[in-house]
């Protein structure tokens, strides 16, 4: 069975409450609650974790090498300046999803940059919070591949 990790930066937690017009109205819960049903369907063993805190990320980051074979991640405004996050990933040995809810290349120019992205297996911007469920069909299908 699959172990895939969807970690989530800072203010994803006010997803659905403010900049509607932006990041949609679903909530965190709702997300979570998705990527809890397509789980299911698809026999993955998932997990979920959203923090405000680099230093929590990092260490969720750091068991994944041992408890997930695979890792999402929407690092909100770190995966522009977190040299922490960027050296957690780093060590890492398992595929890596960079998620964004928005099109960060057609956004302001500091959100151009991505620290995370070079050490992606892929990358999945633009599509809304539909690009959870999107994200996680990406890993399935990626590690049914690697395993063959
Ligand atoms: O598009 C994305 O998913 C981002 O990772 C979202 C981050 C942003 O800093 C990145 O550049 C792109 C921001 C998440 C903030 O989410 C909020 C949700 C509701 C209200 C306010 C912020």
């Amino acid at each position: 069975m699959n172990k895939i990790i969807i970690l989530n930066g800072p203010n994803l937690n006010l997803l659905g409450e403010r900049e509607k017009e932006k990041y949609g109205n679903i909530t965190l819960k709702d997300i979570e609650n998705n990527c809890k049903k397509f789980a299911i369907e698809n026999n993955i063993d998932l997990s979920l974790f959203q923090s405000n805190i680099e230093g929590e990320l990092v260490e969720e980051i750091q068991k994944a090498r041992i408890k997930h074979n695979g890792l999402i991640i929407n690092a909100g405004a770190y995966t522009h300046t977190s040299v922490a996050i960027h050296d957690a990933l780093k060590i890492l040995e398992i595929p890596i999803i960079e998620l964004h809810i928005t099109n960060i290349y057609n956004r302001e120019e500091f959100r151009h940059k991505s620290l995370i992205s070079k050490l992606a297996t892929g990358i999945l911007c633009g599509f809304g919070t539909n690009g959870y469920i999107m994200a996680l069909q990406a890993m399935k299908n990626y590690l049914k591949n690697e395993n063959r």
